[in-house]
Order: structure tokens, then sequence, then C-alpha cells
């Protein structure tokens, strides 16, 4: 195995995100290798590393004072062993080759744990959304899909959203690439409900997180009634996880943006998350802005000094890191250890760096990883598919059992292959090993190819 990873980082040199994805799957599968030697004579690590396709376009487009702007766009088609490319598109300045790749190496595993017929990729651009007009926003999208259509469809690629991707964006994308086909068909997924979209679409990698949680408490004696909770980010997946832990009994003290967090020790009600959810929904405003309108908030901005985040020493029981990659390091493990946190649940992907990862577990602190924690949006983009094949809408009662159910599924079968496999408790082990199994049989199953 080592000679395996010393081989990815010569070959993919730079690419330390990706890199890093790699050596927590890599790290955790060897039991599947020595029960499957078939899985080692056909190679399938170092084939399952390798990108199917990687696709690299310039886009350029005009913003509303009549300058030239030029970003790049990416897709990555990372593995369609299980089904078609299926994986978010991201905007945002940070966007690069190595995270694109990280997301869809997750994504392919994360996808296999959704028990629904999906490959897996990413896609994006260093676009910055921030700060742009409803029509900047439309024109860069209409630029982007002239691109991609050619890349993309229904049996195919179907992207949906991820970071700085919204309803607004897939919106401008769908309307793109439909004048472009002269075709409306279930291309991408996050689709508005007039249009082919699923109900409860929005609120699914929240919920999904929090379904997942509630489930690793239950197998402990334990639920989130009562817990004091922190959270960062406050996009689409933080803000409904506020929303399922508020109906659960569970208190939110914290919620947090690119420049800062706000910390709510009477906790993030009713009241408060509708204000947040016009804030970030609707206005686009900063999150500081709660604590302006909120005398009992405070409001701590981004010291770029530190090499810690303050908002993971605010004592509490449970941990959501719903930001982005990398947000939680050995220091911060550190803060949250020290404080006796009982579980940390991942809803960004790969929040939590591999030393952090070493002590939370270490500790005893129940820990969920993001490929399985945060697959209930996948998951209900995969139900979106299924009923655009159908063409029919699903009531939102109807799509939240299914939702509530893969996510007591993929709990389930982490627990039950981790314990399989000598790792009992351990649920990254449990998720990356049977994620792994599906893939790689289906990969043998189709041959070399
Ligand atoms: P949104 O764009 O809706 O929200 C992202 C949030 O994270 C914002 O509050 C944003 O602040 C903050 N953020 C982004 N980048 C940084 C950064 N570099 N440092 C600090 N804060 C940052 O995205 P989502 O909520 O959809 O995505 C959040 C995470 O969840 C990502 O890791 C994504 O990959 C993952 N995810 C998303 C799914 C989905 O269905 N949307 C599904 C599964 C995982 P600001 O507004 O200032 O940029
Ligand atoms: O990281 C993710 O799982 C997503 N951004 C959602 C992908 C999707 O296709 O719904």
């Amino acid at each position: 195995m080592a000679d395996i990873f010393e081989n990815l980082i010569a070959k993919n040199p730079g690419e330390t995100e990706f890199h890093q994805a790699a050596k927590e799957v890599i790290s955790s599968i060897q039991p599947v290798l020595d029960a499957n030697p078939k899985f080692v004579e056909e190679r399938i690590v170092e084939r399952v590393l390798e990108p199917e396709r990687l696709i690299s376009f310039k886009v350029e487009w005009i913003d509303d004072r009549g300058r030239v702007h030029i970003n790049k766009g990416f897709r990555v088609q990372m593995n369609s062993a299980m089904g078609p490319y299926k994986g978010g598109l991201r905007f945002h300045p940070s966007v690069n080759q190595s995270i694109l790749k990280f997301l869809a190496f997750e994504q392919v595993f994360k996808n296999a744990l959704t028990t629904l017929p999906l490959g897996g990729g990413k896609g994006g651009s260093d676009f910055d959304p921030k700060g742009r007009s409803d029509k900047e926003v439309m024109k860069f999208c209409q630029a982007f899909m002239r691109e991609l259509m050619r890349h993309i469809g229904p049996h195919l690629d179907v992207p949906a959203g991820d970071i700085g991707v919204g309803g607004r964006e897939i919106g401008y994308l769908f309307g793109s690439y439909k004048k472009i086909r002269n075709e409306f068909s279930g291309v991408l997924t996050g689709k508005g409900l007039n249009w082919g979209g699923s109900n409860m679409r929005p609120e699914a990698t929240g919920y999904g997180l929090i379904y997942f949680a509630d489930s690793m408490l239950k197998a402990n004696g334990d639920s989130l009634e009562g817990k004091t909770c922190i959270i960062s980010g406050s996009g689409n997946v933080a803000l409904y996880a506020i929303e399922k832990l508020n109906s659960l009994g569970a208190k939110v003290i914290s919620a947090s943006d690119s420049s800062g967090f706000i910390v709510d020790e009477a906790g993030i009600d009713k009241g408060k998350l509708d204000f947040l959810m016009d804030l970030k929904f609707n206005r686009r405003g900063r999150i500081s802005e709660y604590a302006e309108k909120y005398s009992e908030a405070r409001y701590v901005a981004k010291n770029k000094e530190l090499d810690y985040n303050p908002l993971w020493e605010l004592k509490a029981d449970c941990a959501f890191p719903c930001a982005t990659q990398n947000e939680i390091n050995k220091k911060d493990a550190e803060h949250l250890v020290k404080n006796e946190t009982k579980l940390l649940a991942e809803g960004a992907n790969m929040p939590t760096t591999l030393d952090g990862i070493e002590l939370i577990q270490k500790s005893g602190a129940l820990y969920a990883p993001a490929k399985a924690s945060n697959a209930g949006g996948v998951a209900t983009s995969g139900l979106e598919m299924t009923q655009n094949r159908m063409g029919l809408y699903w009531k939102r009662e109807e799509v939240d059992e299914r939702l509530q159910e893969i996510m007591k599924n993929i709990h389930d079968t982490s627990l039950s292959v981790a314990e399989k496999y000598g790792h009992p408790g351990d649920y990254l082990s449990g998720a990356n090993m049977a994620a792994f199994e599906k893939v790689a049989q289906s990969m043998v199953d189709q041959g070399v190819i």
C-alpha cells in the first residue's frame, strides 16, 4: 500500500487535498483486500485512484460594466462502475484540480453507500459569486454550461450543487442546457419544485446529517435531546442541520461564514433561524448581522494570525463542521477533546485533518466521516433522478421517509462492516470498507475496460 501511495504523490504532484482523501481511504481498506485477493490482482486500488476522465476548460463572460472575465472550469468524472457520474459543482475562488479530485474521489464512495445506482464525479470553477449581481451569475452559468453541456447527460453525468451553487445557479444552468440541447431532461439535480426538482432536496444534506448523528447516539443509548451543539457554516448544509437539531430538542449555539462566527448561548431558535435563512439565502449578507440584530449574541471576526479556530473552543456536546475542507485541524481537535465533546459528525466534505480525526477517535468520542454522514444530499439527488425518470413527484413525507431509511442503512452498514473486519465502533473504517467493497466488486464484474 505504501508504494501505491508514493506513486500517487509522484504522479499527482502538489495535489495535497487529493493525497489526503486517498490516504484516508487507503489506510482503512487492507482487511477488504486481504479477504478479496482478486481486488489486488486486478489492481483495483490503483485503478480507483485515477479519474476516468478529467475535463478542464475556459469560461469567458462579461460583467455588468462590460469587462471581460476569464475563469477556469472543470469536471472530474472519477468512476462510473456503479452508475452515471454524480456529484456537485463548486463555485469558489479556491477551486482547483486537487480540490475537485479529492471531492470526486470521496463522492465515489459516498454514492456507493447510498445503495442507489450512482457513480462519482465533481466539478466547478474558480468563479466567485460573492458580490456579483443575479445577471452576472446568470451570464457566468450560461458560459459555463456552453462547454459543460458536451460532457454531461441524464445517463452520463448528472451534476448538482455544492459550495456557491444553490437553487439560483442550478436554475440558470438548467435553462441554459435546455436551450442549447433543445431538451427538457433530468440532467441536473437540485432543480426547482415546479420544474422537476424533488421535495426535500434543499433540506436533505443537513437533515440527513442529523438523522445519522441521532442513530449514532441511539446506538450508544443516548439521544440529541437537550444536547448543546456547535456548527460551522451558514449555508445550505449548516442551516438545515440547525433546523433538524432544533426539532429534535437540541440547542445550537454557533454558526459561521468565511469572515467569522457568531455565538448565541441562548440558542438559535426558530425565529433566529428564519432570520439567518433570509440573510443567507435571499439577502446574501454576512453572519455578523446576526449579532447586530440579537444583542445576546456575539460576533468573533476571523483572525488569520491564529493557527486554530476559536469556534471549536466553545464548550458543547456535539460538533458539526458544515463549511469546508480542513476546518478542524489537530489543535481544534485538541480543544474539542479537552471539552469532552461526545460526537463529531461531518456535514462538510473532509472538514477534519487526518491528525485531527486520530485525536478525536482516540478520545473515545463518536466520529462520523463525511462520506457517510453527509450522503443524504446526494441520496436525495438520486431520488430526484428516479422521479424524473418516472415523470412524477413524490410527496415530502415520502422523500423524507426514504431519506431516513437510507441514512439508517448507511449507519448500520458502516457499523456492521467495521465489526466484521475487527474494528468495532469505527465508523470511518466501516464506511470506507463497505463502500470500497461495492465499488471494487463492480469494477471486477465489468472487467478491465
Ligand atoms: P454553501 O455555499 O451553501 O455554504 C457554504 C458555507 O461555508 C458558507 O457559510 C460559507 O461562508 C462557508 N465557507 C465556504 N468556504 C469557506 C472557507 N474557505 N472558510 C470558511 N467558511 C467557508 O455550501 P453548502 O452548505 O452546500 O456546502 C458546505 C459543505 O458541505 C461543503 O464542504 C460541501 O462540499 C458539503 N456538502 C454539500 C452538500 C449539498 O448538498 N449542498 C452535500 C454534501 C456535502 P461564505 O458565505 O462566507 O463563503
Ligand atoms: O458533496 C456532495 O455530496 C454534494 N455536493 C451533493 C452532490 C449531489 O449530486 O447531490
